[in-house]
């Protein structure tokens, strides 16, 4: 990898859940580079179990949560090189790929069998042999896992949650240096490829100890620079708060996810305008969202299927400043939880659609494709200047560089706002991603004049202007 580095866009992370390589690099280039995107979240890249038939699925896309090794030779999702390929050339636009890293666990029981998995790997449960396939010998036997060796029941005993099994999935024994060696050897390895950042599957099934030795392990990031940059997937209760996770990265914010979702369902979004630190994490410390792939299928507060309303907290997430965004985007699935992605019939993935129902792009969305420039462009700003008309609509500026207005409710909201943005006109982009090089707006032009301007906002749906997108010519 090359020494240079690279300008990354901005903050902004989209989860391309169960994209194809190739599909995840096609769309840096041609979408999420110039939208100003900062970040991938891609499917886990080790090999997986592999399952024809598990719990009602063929194939289902939980396979990637049962690692059998560090090999990245071939996934459903691709090969080796074409995941090489991938980080290339989104590094290349200024997207970071961050690696859904299975680190708490390797495969489980009942229906995995003994593989081979994804690339060939022979395994069992507490027996994986071949962990790199590089000659090394590095493999996990028994003595690498536990020291519990049973599922989770008491989900208030602090010891039990991180040292027990989840879902009976066969927990490695982090506590040991060795198993922490190779945890990093494998980060490390597609550290080197160009890989910028991690999101930590489980991370509060790991103690918190054993996570901050590996992370200390790894190397800085080629090309952007820089250390890594993780964040922990913490569902934070009672006995395992979110705060026990922060010193180590951005912390997943489900307390947010609940609040602000349930608030865009119920048209309550007055109250949004400041956000309290949701789980205690500071705006720094958060990574919000909407929904993610465990939500949309188990707690389904607003998803792709609620349709505009759900949009719009999108836009609502991607324009405020508490937390990280980490904004989902799906293929269609129904009520079949393991339900995998449009596949062939082997079970390798099929190169993404967004102009199929199969597949829903929810970061192509008119509402959000606009959003990560306005992000970029506010960035370090305060919110000010709140607005609100009832319990359904909220307007809130970002210092003199952009203002926003959500309307959730059923009717049009039409009013004048005052702005602190500079006289001039500007793109609506909480209706579609300007095009900088072409100067096109969808979402059509705001005129600021005398620090106001005047719009009418439909059912469900936003305004949303930044200096960075300005129609006048002016920059
Ligand atoms: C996660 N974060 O902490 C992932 O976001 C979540 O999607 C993962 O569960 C989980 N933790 C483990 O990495 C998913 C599915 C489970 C699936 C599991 C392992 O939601 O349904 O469990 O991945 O593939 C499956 C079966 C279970 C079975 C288990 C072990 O559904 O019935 O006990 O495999 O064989
Ligand atoms: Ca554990």
């Amino acid at each position: 990898a090359s020494a240079a580095d690279v300008r990354a866009n901005g903050d902004a992370i989209v989860h391309l859940f169960q994209w194809r390589w190739s599909s995840v690099a096609d769309e840096c280039e041609r979408n999420l580079g110039p939208n100003g995107w900062g970040g991938v979240q891609v499917s886990p890249p080790q090999e997986h179990v592999v399952l024809p038939s598990a719990e009602g699925a063929t194939y289902p896309w939980w396979q990637d949560y049962q690692p059998v090794s560090y090999r990245l030779d071939q996934t459903r999702r691709g090969t080796r090189a074409e995941f090489v390929d991938m980080v290339q050339r989104c590094r290349a636009q200024g997207v970071k790929i961050y690696v859904d890293m299975v680190l708490n666990h390797m495969s489980g029981t009942g229906s995995a069998g003994s593989g081979p998995g994804s690339a060939g790997t022979v395994y069992s449960k507490y027996s994986y042999p071949n962990l790199f396939n590089d000659g090394s010998g590095d493999s996990y036997g028994y003595g690498d896992f536990g020291p519990c060796y049973r599922r989770i029941s008491n989900w208030g005993n602090k010891q039990e949650v991180q040292d027990c099994e989840l879902l009976d999935l066969a927990d490695l024994n982090t506590a040991d240096p060795e198993v922490r060696r190779k945890i990093a050897k494998y980060m490390n390895t597609v550290i080197d490829l160009g890989v910028a950042g991690f999101r930590v599957d489980a991370a509060k099934h790991v103690q918190e100890a054993h996570l901050a030795d590996i992370i200390s392990r790894l190397r800085d990031v080629p090309g952007f620079g820089g250390r890594p940059d993780l964040f922990h997937e913490v569902y934070g209760d009672g006995t395992i708060p979110y705060t026990a996770y922060a010193p180590y990265g951005g912390v997943t914010n489900f307390d947010y996810q609940r609040a602000v979702s349930s608030a865009f369902r119920d048209g309550n979004i007055a109250q949004l305008g400041s956000l309290p630190n949701y789980g205690g994490l500071t705006a720094q410390q958060a990574v919000v969202f909407i929904d993610n792939h465990d939500t949309q299928r188990e707690n389904p507060t607003l998803t792709y299927k609620s349709g505009a309303r759900y949009y719009l907290a999108d836009t609502f997430m991607m324009a405020h400043p508490y937390g990280r965004p980490q904004l989902m985007s799906s293929y269609a699935y129904g009520s079949v939880h393991g339900q995998g992605p449009p596949s062939s019939s082997n079970g390798t993935t099929l190169a993404t659609d967004c102009a199929s129902d199969a597949w829903i792009c929810e970061h192509r969305d008119p509402g959000v494709a606009g959003m990560p420039g306005f992000r970029n462009a506010v960035a370090g700003t305060g919110i000010g200047s709140v607005t609100t008309d009832g319990n359904g609509r909220l307007a809130f500026g970002r210092g003199d560089r952009g203002y926003a207005a959500f309307n959730a409710t059923g009717s049009t909201w039409s009013r004048s706002f005052t702005t602190s943005l500079p006289d001039g006109r500007y793109c609506n982009v909480g209706r579609g991603a300007y095009d900088q090089s072409t100067g096109a707006c969808p979402g059509g032009a705001v005129t600021v004049a005398g620090g106001s301007f005047t719009a009418a906002i439909p059912a469900d749906q936003a305004v949303a202007m930044h200096v960075g997108a300005r129609l006048d010519g002016v920059t």
